[in-house]
């Protein structure tokens, strides 16, 4: 099958010829439909983020099962799913407690190194990003990690479950708890952060504060129920949330992955807010905070958040029964259908124009 490898960090998207293991009794064969770019392939890509390389990426997938392991029992051949990578074991204490995104047995999804590898480049096996690798005309992925979706959900707005919705709107509604009343503040506003905004939104987020330095960026984020917009280009915005609110917000979301930004995002809080960490950071980011006059006086929360705290087989078919409803956003997070071979490409894009997700489409 034709996919979009890197080879090296920073050696960029090259389309290439991988051939496919068998399933084997837990697995399944997804014919890839559509394929989002989150910014976490793009980093690794840069910067290896200490994952092998070559690395196939890519983990925000919608298609259609193709073939199943003989052992498989949640989808058959057929079903259109969305694949996310924290689906968990089912077995273990966290996934019982419904928190797949810290399963304990997660090494059980993937291939160990003993045996025959799921992907192989030429003669040798290539790493598959998060048990997913999505890049591709297939994913061969244990059948947790494939949540089935309904039929009338388009598959370009489908893919965008698997990772920025829950991720975004979870940070919102999971992690932070958001209640109606709360003030939100979300610095950051692309694929992910947009469905913060969307997440604090439907969660009853009495003022949602959007921050980007884009106006095209701020202008969507109206359209995902911001109610103020700060151009951080043109102001401080610590201190323009700190007016908007009346002295800081409840929440604050750092969704680009800059300390910076992260610094930022606790300064702008009330007392006894809680900043929450989406945005990926390179090894070795440390913050710069005065522990007592900006933590523990004002009695602040940091907080780390992995995929929104999803659990995806509940949320997803959440998220995609809201969006058939009317009430939750997808169509506007596609910005761009692309070709397997227009990756690198879309990815300067999302550094300049007003993008929310280049979506894969053409394989
Ligand atoms: P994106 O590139 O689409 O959006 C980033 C946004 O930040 C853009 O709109 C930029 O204009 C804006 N921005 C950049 N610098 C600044 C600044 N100084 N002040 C204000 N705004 C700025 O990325 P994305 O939405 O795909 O991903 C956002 C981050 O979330 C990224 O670091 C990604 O790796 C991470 C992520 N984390 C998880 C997780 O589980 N923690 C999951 C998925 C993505
Ligand atoms: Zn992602």
């Amino acid at each position: 099958m034709r996919a979009a490898v890197v080879r090296a960090p920073g050696a960029g998207f090259e389309i290439a010829e991988i051939s496919l293991a068998e399933p084997g009794p837990q697995e399944i064969v997804i014919d890839v439909k559509a394929s989002g770019l989150c910014h976490s392939d793009l980093s690794i890509s840069q910067h290896g983020m200490g994952f092998p390389m070559p690395v196939l990426l890519g983990h925000e997938v919608a298609g259609v099962v193709a073939e199943v392991g003989h052992a498989v029992t949640t989808v058959r051949v057929g079903d259109r799913v969305t694949v996310c990578m924290v689906a968990g074991c089912g077995i273990c204490g966290e996934c019982r407690r419904s928190r797949p995104y810290r399963c304990q047995r997660v090494s059980t999804l993937e291939r160990g190194p003993e045996e025959e590898p799921r992907l192989r480049l030429e003669t040798e096996g290539i790493a598959q990003f998060m048990g997913v690798g999505g890049f591709a005309e297939q994913v061969l992925v244990h059948q947790n990690l494939a949540i089935p979706i309904p039929s009338d959900i388009p598959f370009e707005a489908a893919c965008l479950l698997g990772c920025g919705v829950v991720t975004g709107a979870g940070a919102a509604i999971n992690t932070a708890g958001i209640r109606p009343g709360d003030t939100v503040a979300v610095i950051g506003c692309g694929g992910v952060g947009l469905n913060t905004i969307q997440g604090a939104a439907l969660a009853g987020a009495a003022r949602i504060i959007a921050v980007d330095l884009q106006p095209a960026k701020l202008e969507l984020a109206r359209r995902f129920g911001a109610t103020d917009l700060v151009n951080g280009a043109d102001c401080d915005p610590v201190e323009a949330v700190r007016d908007l609110t009346g002295g800081g917000a409840t929440y604050a979301f750092e969704v680009i992955g800059r300390s910076s930004t992260a610094e930022q995002a606790v300064r702008m809080l009330a007392v006894g807010g809680a900043a929450l960490l989406i945005g990926v950071q390179k090894a070795g980011t440390q913050l710069g905070l005065d522990l007592f006059g900006e933590i523990i006086l004002p009695q602040r929360r940091i907080v780390g958040v992995a995929m929104g705290s999803t659990n995806p087989h509940i949320d997803i078919p959440m998220f995609a029964s809201l969006y058939l409803q009317g009430r939750f956003n997808l169509d506007d997070l596609v910005s761009e259908r692309i070709g397997l071979e227009e990756i690198d490409r879309a990815y300067d894009d999302l550094a300049s124009g007003g993008v929310a997700r280049a979506v894969i489409t053409r394989f």
